[in-house]
């Protein structure tokens, strides 16, 4: 078993008051992970040391501060393997898609975010008697709050940015997945990052995230997690005026229009629902299928959902692997009794899985891919975020209907539409209050692009140019001509 440590100031610490939590692998109940139970003082020393080491990385010309960062996309693309492991075990997801999405990601985060860099050109404003330079300096300290659900990739988008911006970091990942964190803070650590630039304190969300927003040295928050979280981050961050980033959650429409093309519709709204378990923010949990073709896509979607494989996470052939947790799964599992009670029937799913297997991933959080229809697209199911392997079929005539039904949630963080027609594919996407609609793909991003929800899904955007603008203060510098 492993005995993580808070890495605080260049040093890997246990928490002042010594106390632990237990990381648990989802996939059999047992212990992979004790980690420290920081509270606020772990916090005030992670602030400390990030403040004093903050003005002499932001003096770091970003020419060396990109070099950093494709000094550290090498070191972690060398652990790519042991990254993959790492997540598939603390948080189940199959071995296969945590290699392909979130050890590369993680890599690609840092190498973007340096080739970005250095394309960009100083910006400037000529007047008849003066030079204007626009000039971008870190925001100072940034707490960098993130989720469970793609541990490392979430992080290392947050600091990657904020590296290069000139930032100190302190960070909290998730009690639940910590492993990952702290395999970026070892490979900080072994490449010599100046001390109290980087920090990485565990814990609880009420206890060291609370600690992180609260605190008056940390400058700027970006969040990551679910909109409860993001109201409490909002109320207590906001009077203190620090600059926010809420990445809030999502219920995503995936509409399939009747003259789509059926293999490619079936096949992406597959892949969007159950990604992760549907564990993705940006997941189609809710599926609007225009009536014509509805009979034969449903069909054709069942058959798919009900063949895809349920398996350990580190079988490799896995498609689907557990939930979270134990408590995630009864969560996820009320949904489904709250979806019979609301008249709906499930095509496919619906049950545990696994459990009768022997061995040591017996009894793991695995649930069935799950497909419910008959629902009203108003119903709660078919409104609020469940985040699990459970997707909701509904049908339209016409495309006004299918934009009211997309529409019809708090949420507003992503979509796709599938049509053979892109450009009414492109018309219908503008008529959907969501930060980002996919036609006839999902999750295909392009890093430079603006990336945040609308709505209750999110404050800001990140991104690009938008992740940059959000790890600094913009000023400007006047030189009159002296002539
Ligand atoms: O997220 P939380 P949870 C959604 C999803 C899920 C629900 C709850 O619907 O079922 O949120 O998941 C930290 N001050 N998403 O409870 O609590 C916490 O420790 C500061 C969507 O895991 O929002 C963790 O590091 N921080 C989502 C982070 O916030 C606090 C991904 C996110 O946890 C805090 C995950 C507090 N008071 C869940 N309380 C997405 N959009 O991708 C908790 N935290």
């Amino acid at each position: 078993m492993l005995h993580l440590k808070n890495y605080i100031d260049g040093a890997f610490v246990e928490a002042h008051d010594g106390q632990t939590l237990e990381d648990i692998n989802p996939a059999n109940g047992q212990v992979i992970a004790t980690i420290p139970r920081s509270k606020s003082s772990d916090v005030e020393s992670a602030a400390v040391a990030a403040k004093k080491a903050q003005s002499g990385w932001n003096a770091t010309p970003m020419a060396e501060r990109i070099t950093w960062l494709e000094t550290i996309a090498d070191a972690l693309e060398s652990k790519h393997e042991q990254i993959a492991q790492a997540e598939s075990l603390d948080t189940g997801k199959p071995i296969s898609l945590a290699r392909r999405v979130d050890a590369s990601r993680s890599v690609e985060n840092f190498r973007f975010f340096a080739s970005f860099a250095r394309e960009q050109k100083e910006m400037t404003f000529e007047m008849k008697d003066a030079m204007n330079y626009v000039h971008r300096n870190g925001l100072g300290v940034v707490g960098l709050i993130t989720p469970w659900n793609l541990p490392l990739y979430l992080l290392s988008w947050k600091v990657a940015p904020a590296l290069l911006m000139g930032n100190a970091i302190v960070a909290k990942p998730s009690e639940m997945t910590p492993l990952t964190a702290n395999i970026l803070a070892e490979t900080l650590d072994e490449l010599n990052l100046p001390s109290g630039v980087f920090n990485l304190v565990h814990g609880l969300g009420p206890e060291v995230g609370q600690g992180i927003l609260e605190h008056p040295s940390i400058n700027g928050i970006s969040f990551t997690g679910g909109t409860a979280t993001g109201r409490i981050v909002a109320a207590t961050a906001a009077p203190m005026f620090k600059k926010l980033s809420l990445e809030l959650g999502g219920k995503n429409a995936t509409i399939v229009l009747d003259d789509a093309d059926m293999q490619q519709a079936v096949d992406g709204a597959v892949r969007a629902a159950f990604t992760n378990s549907g564990q993705v923010c940006l997941c189609g949990s809710r599926i609007l299928v225009q009536a014509r073709i509805a009979e034969e896509f449903n069909a054709a979607f069942v058959k798919a959902v009900s063949s895809m494989k349920i398996g350990a996470p580190g079988d490799e052939e896995s498609q689907i692997g557990t939930v979270i947790s134990m408590e995630h799964l009864n969560k996820v599992e009320s949904y489904i009794d709250l979806a019979m009670e609301e008249g709906g029937t499930i095509l496919t799913g619906g049950t545990r899985a696994m459990t009768g297997r022997l061995g040591p991933d017996h009894n793991g959080a695995y649930l069935a891919p799950t497909v419910v229809a008959g629902l009203s697209h108003l119903s709660r199911c078919a409104t609020e975020e469940i985040f699990g392997p459970v997707v909701t079929i509904h049908t339209f005539e016409t495309l006004q209907e299918a934009t009211e039904m997309a529409n019809a949630t708090e949420y507003g963080l992503a979509g796709s539409i599938w049509t053979a027609d892109t450009a009414k594919g492109k018309a219908l996407a503008q008529t959907i209050d969501t930060g980002i609609v996919w036609v006839n793909t999902w999750l295909h991003r392009d890093l430079r692009t603006p990336f945040g929800g609308v709505k209750n899904s999110g404050v800001g955007r990140e991104g690009g140019q938008w992740s940059m603008g959000f790890f600094s203060e913009t000023t400007n510098i006047c030189v009159k001509d002296q002539n």
